[in-house]
């Protein structure tokens, strides 16, 4: 695949992949209900690496699913990486060992698997929802998003809507943890804009059951 991506200044000199460490430098925002949201932008250097390489060797799929009478497309390319199975590159092995690293003790388990998704352009979105398949629907978890590729912004806002959402502008190796009953109290989306933007991969880790 092809994709032509602005890349940033910063990856204009960074010749390799690497994440950074977590201890001190992430930002938490307490939201209500007992969720919470981590930020750590360019946790990923040598991102728009990442992102070219990623774009051409994940075996991407294009989902079709039922909308009331219709079958319709997906608007994302998506690949799902499960327990055990090898990531697609040795960095995303890195940053979720340091994932766990970081946040291993607060969590009480280990982020296992890795769900990849390509918003080709403006068009790809995900809409409002919580990861509640599984146990983000009854227990407290947390989802981590690394993103790579052009800035999209991801909104968060309490279930159900009401009152102004939370904008995160994610790309370029930043990183974005939510945390607490954030999946179950709180839901995010990734809407579609009319703006030209260029392609973005996010790279979710999540527990063991949570999807
Ligand atoms: O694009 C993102 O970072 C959000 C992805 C997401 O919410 C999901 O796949 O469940």
């Amino acid at each position: 695949m092809s994709i032509a991506l602005q890349p940033s200044l910063f990856d204009a000199v960074a010749d390799e992949v690497h994440v950074s460490a977590l201890a001190g430098v992430v930002q938490r925002t307490e939201l209500s209900s007992g969720a919470w949201v981590d930020v750590r932008p360019g946790w990923v250097s040598g991102a728009d690496e990442l992102f070219a390489r990623l774009a051409a060797d994940v075996p991407w799929r294009a989902e079709r699913r039922q909308m009331y009478e219709r079958v319709v497309d997906v608007p994302r390319l998506v690949c799902w990486y499960g327990e055990g199975v090898p990531m697609p590159h040795p960095s995303l092995d890195a940053a979720r060992t340091a994932l766990n690293g970081h946040y291993g003790a607060e969590l009480g388990e280990q982020f296992r698997t890795a769900g990849l998704c390509f918003y080709r352009d403006g068009r790809d979105s995900v809409a409002w929802h919580g990861d509640t398949i599984g146990r983000g629907q009854r227990e407290d978890t947390m989802v981590a998003i690394v993103s790579v590729g052009e800035p999209r912004t991801l909104l968060l806002r309490p279930r159900g809507g009401g009152g102004q959402a939370l904008r995160y502008p994610l790309g370029h190796g930043d990183l974005l943890v939510m945390g607490g009953s954030c999946q179950r109290t709180w839901e995010h989306a990734v809407p579609k804009t009319a703006r030209p933007v260029g392609p973005r991969i996010s790279i979710q880790f999540r527990p063991r059951g949570v999807a």
